[in-house]
C-alpha cells in the first residue's frame, strides 16, 4: 500500500469514520458533491470513496469509509477502514456519531482514540436526539475525551462548515487538544504496558501504535497475533500467558474483559455528557410497533414488496403509454425510401432509441423512486426484520432481504450490498438468490410483453413463480454449500420522513447510470441486428439455435438472436424484438404462450454480463460460471415445460 502523506501546508486528507448509518456518506456528499449511496439501513458504503473539496484555500481530499462498530472482528468493511486509517494515515479522522445513540457510538470512538490518530468528533443527527429528548453537552464531552466536538444535522447542512473548519485546524495542528488517554482497569492496564514494553525491546514493527497492538493481543485478535508472531514469538507467547491470567481472574474470555471495560467507559462518558428529558411516545415509535407486530408486520412487509411491484406496474404502464403516444407523433417523419443503410439508421439507431426510452425509463424511474422512499424512511430494515424467519428457510437471515430487494432494481449493486452478510458463505448464497431476483430489466420484459399483451395476472404469476423458484433453488443451494446459518443482528434506526432531496438524488443517480448504459448499448445492438440482417447473417445464427428455440421452446427462430443479445442486458430481448419487426405491438407475431415462454426464459436464463462480472470479481470465476451454467440449463428446461403446459390453457 502506498503511503501518501502529503504534509504541504495547503493539502489535507480528512477521513470520515464511524458506525454504520450515522450519516457519513451524507456529509461526504455535501462536502464533495458526490453521489454516494444514502439510505436508512446499515452497510451501504462497502468500499472507501474519495472526493475533493476546496475550503479557505485548502485542497482537501475527503474519504468516506464503510461503517463499522469495532476493529476487532474482521468483516471486509472493518479491514477497509482499519487499514486505511493505519496505513495511509489521514491528517484527520472525523468520527461521525449518531447523537441519539451516544453510548453505543462512543465504543468505536474509544477504539479510534487508541489508534492515536488526530480526531474530530462529529455529533450528527442532533435533531433526532432532540426528538428523543436527549440533550448533549458538547463542551463537557470535549473536555472528557480531549477531542474537539462539533454538533451537526447533516440533512440540513447544519454545522458542516464548522466541522470542516475544526478538521482543518486539527489537521494542520493549529489547534492542539490533548486526547485524554484511555485507561483500563488496573489488571488490564498493567498487562497492556508490559506487552507494549516487551514489543519495544523485541523491536516489533507495525503500522499501529504499540499500545493498540498490545490491547489487540490481549483481546486475542488473530490478525494481530499473526502480525506480531511473524516477528517475535516471544511476544505472542507472553501475550498468551497474560491473556490466560486475565481469563482466570475474570472467569471470562479476555476479549469480553477488554470490551466490557470499553463499554463501561463509553457508558460513563455518555451519561456524564447527556441528559435524557421526558418524551411522549412519538409517531415513529407507534409506526415501529405496528410494522414489527407479530402478525400485522408480515402483512405490512408483504404488502410493501407487493406494493412496490404493483406501483411499478401501474405507473410504469401509464408512463410507457404516454411516452409512446408522444413519440408516435414522430412517425410521419419515417422516410419512405428503403434500403439496408437507411434501415440500419432508421430502424436500428432511431428505432432503438425510441424503444429504449419508452420501454426502460417508464418502469425504472418509478421503481427507483419508491425504493428510495422505502430505504430512506427506515422501512426496509423493518421488512428485513419481519422476513427473518422466511429467509432462514434458505439459510439466510432477514438482513438478506435488503440486497434482495435492491436486486429488484439491478443485480449489480445488490450483489455488492450482499457484503452486509456476515460470512462468505452467506454472501455467496445471497448473491445467488439475487441473480434470480426480477431486476428492472426483467421487469421491462415481463411488463412489456406479458402484462401489456397477455394480461396483468400472467405477469404477476411470473413474479410469483420467480419467488417460489428463488425459495426452491435457494434451499437447494443452501444444502449444497456447506455451513451453518447465523442469527440476525441488525440495528434498526428510527423511522423518519424521507428527505425528498435524498430520494430524488438517489432515484436520479440509479436511473441515470442504468439509462446511460442501456440506451447506447441498445442503439448499437439494434443497428448491429439490422446490419446482420442486411448482410444475411441473421438467419444462419438463428438456425443454429433453432433446436432449442423452435423445437424445444416453440418460439419463432428469430428469438435465437434475441436471447444472445439478452446476455448483455435482459431488456435487449424485447427491445431487439421491436427492432427486428419494427413495432412494439408484439401481439402481431407472437402468441400468448410464446410471450409467456419468452418472458420466463428471459427471466431465468442468465444473470446479465455485468452481473457475471461482479460475481467473478466478488467471489470467483468458478462460482460465477457455475451459477451461469445452472441458470441457463434450468431456464431452458423450465421454458420447454411451461410452453407445453400453457398450450393447454390458451
Ligand atoms: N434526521 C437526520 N437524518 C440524518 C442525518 N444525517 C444523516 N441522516 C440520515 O441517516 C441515514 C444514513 O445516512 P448515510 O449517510 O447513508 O449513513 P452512513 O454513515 O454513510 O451509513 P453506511 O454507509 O451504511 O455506514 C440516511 O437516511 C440519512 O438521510 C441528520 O443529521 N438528521
Ligand atoms: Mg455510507
Amino acid at each position: 500500500m502506498n503511503v501518501k502523506h502529503q504534509k504541504d501546508s495547503k493539502h489535507l486528507t480528512i477521513a470520515l469514520a464511524g458506525n454504520a448509518n450515522v450519516g457519513k456518506s451524507m456529509i461526504f456528499n455535501q462536502l464533495t458533491g458526490s453521489n454516494q449511496i444514502i439510505g436508512n439501513w446499515p452497510g451501504k458504503t462497502v468500499e472507501r470513496a474519495e472526493g475533493s473539496l476546496h475550503f479557505e484555500g485548502y485542497d482537501i481530499t475527503v474519504i468516506d469509509l464503510p461503517g463499522i462498530y469495532s476493529f476487532s472482528t474482521f468483516s471486509l468493511e472493518e479491514v477497509v477502514s482499519k487499514e486505511y486509517i493505519a496505513f495511509e494515515k489521514p491528517d484527520v479522522v472525523v468520527n461521525v456519531i449518531d447523537a441519539s445513540l451516544l453510548e453505543r457510538n462512543l465504543y468505536f470512538t474509544i477504539q479510534l482514540m487508541e489508534m492515536d490518530t488526530p480526531l474530530v468528533l462529529c455529533l450528527n443527527q442532533t435533531d433526532v436526539a432532540e426528538k428523543k429528548g436527549i440533550t448533549i453537552d458538547t463542551h463537557r464531552l470535549e473536555a472528557t475525551l480531549g477531542v474537539p466536538v462539533v454538533a451537526t444535522v447533516a440533512t440540513r447542512g447544519k454545522g458542516i462548515r464548522e466541522l470542516v473548519k475544526t478538521a482543518v485546524q486539527i489537521g494542520q495542528r493549529k489547534r492542539e487538544l490533548k486526547q485524554i488517554p484511555i485507561k483500563y482497569g488496573e489488571e488490564v492496564e498493567t498487562r497492556i504496558n508490559r506487552l507494549a514494553e516487551l514489543m519495544e525491546s523485541e523491536r516489533v514493527e507495525s503500522p499501529y501504535p504499540a499500545r493498540w497492538v498490545a490491547i489487540r493481543l490481549l483481546e486475542d485478535d488473530t490478525d494481530t497475533k499473526e502480525l506480531v508472531g511473524s516477528q517475535s514469538e516471544h511476544v505472542t507467547d507472553a501475550a498468551q500467558a497474560l491473556t490466560k491470567e486475565l481469563e482466570t481472574i475474570h472467569k471470562e474470555p479476555s476479549f469480553v474483559v477488554v470490551s466490557s471495560e470499553r463499554y463501561s467507559l463509553a457508558a460513563r462518558t455518555a451519561s456524564d455528557a447527556q441528559k435524557q428529558g421526558i418524551v411522549r411516545t412519538s409517531f415513529s415509535d407507534t409506526l415501529d410497533s405496528i410494522t414489527t407486530h407479530r402478525i400485522l408486520g408480515y402483512f405490512i412487509s408483504a404488502g410493501a414488496i407487493g406494493g412496490l411491484m404493483l406501483w411499478t406496474f401501474i405507473i410504469g404502464d401509464f408512463l410507457s403509454r404516454l411516452l409512446s403516444d408522444v413519440l408516435s407523433l414522430l412517425e410521419p417523419a419515417r422516410p419512405r425510401v428503403t434500403g439496408p443503410i437507411l434501415s440500419i439508421l432508421w430502424n436500428g439507431v432511431f428505432g432503438g432509441f425510441i424503444a429504449g426510452v419508452t420501454l426502460v425509463i417508464p418502469f425504472v424511474l418509478p421503481f427507483y423512486f419508491m425504493l428510495a422512499m422505502i430505504e430512506d424512511s427506515g422501512f426496509l430494515t423493518r421488512v428485513a426484520f419481519m422476513m427473518d424467519n422466511a429467509m432462514h428457510k434458505i439459510g439466510l437471515h432477514g438482513k438478506a432481504i435488503i440486497p434482495f430487494i435492491l436486486g429488484y432494481g439491478c443485480n449489480v449493486p445488490a450483489i455488492y450490498s450482499s457484503r452486509i452478510m456476515e460470512t462468505k458463505r452467506e454472501r455467496l448464497l445471497a448473491a445467488f438468490v439475487i441473480t434470480l431476483a426480477p431486476c428492472s430489466a426483467r421487469t421491462v420484459v415481463i411488463l412489456g410483453l406479458v402484462a401489456a399483451f397477455v394480461g396483468i395476472q400472467w405477469a404477476l404469476a411470473l413474479y410469483l413463480i420467480d419467488i417460489l423458484l428463488i425459495f426452491a433453488l435457494g434451499r437447494i443451494a443452501f444444502k449444497v454449500v456447506p455451513g451453518r446459518s447465523t442469527g440476525l443482528i441488525m440495528e434498526m434506526h428510527s423511522f423518519r420522513v424521507p428527505s425528498l432531496s435524498v430520494v430524488a438524488k438517489q432515484t436520479w443517480t440509479r436511473t441515470r447510470s442504468l439509462v446511460y448504459v442501456v440506451i447506447p448499448i441498445y442503439v448499437l445492438g439494434s443497428a448491429l441486428v439490422q446490419a446482420l440482417y442486411a448482410v444475411g447473417l441473421l438467419e444462419p445464427l438463428n438456425d443454429v439455435l433453432s433446436p432449442i428455440t423452435v423445437w424445444w421452446l416453440a418460439l419463432p427462430a428469430v428469438t435465437g438472436i434475441l436471447l444472445i443479445f439478452g446476455i448483455v442486458r435482459k431488456e435487449l430481448t424485447i427491445l431487439m424484438l421491436a427492432a427486428i419487426y419494427g413495432t412494439t405491438n408484439f401481439a402481431l407475431f407472437l402468441t400468448p404462450v410464446q410471450m409467456i415462454t419468452l418472458a420466463l426464459v428471459t427471466m431465468l436464463y442468465i444473470p446479465c454480463l455485468a452481473t457475471i462480472a461482479v460475481l467473478g470479481r466478488e467471489f470467483s470465476w468458478k462460482a460465477a460460471s457455475a451459477m451461469t451454467l445452472a441458470e441457463i440449463s434450468f431456464a431452458i428446461f423450465a421454458g420447454g415445460i411451461a410452453s407445453r403446459l400453457l398450450s393447454f390453457v390458451f
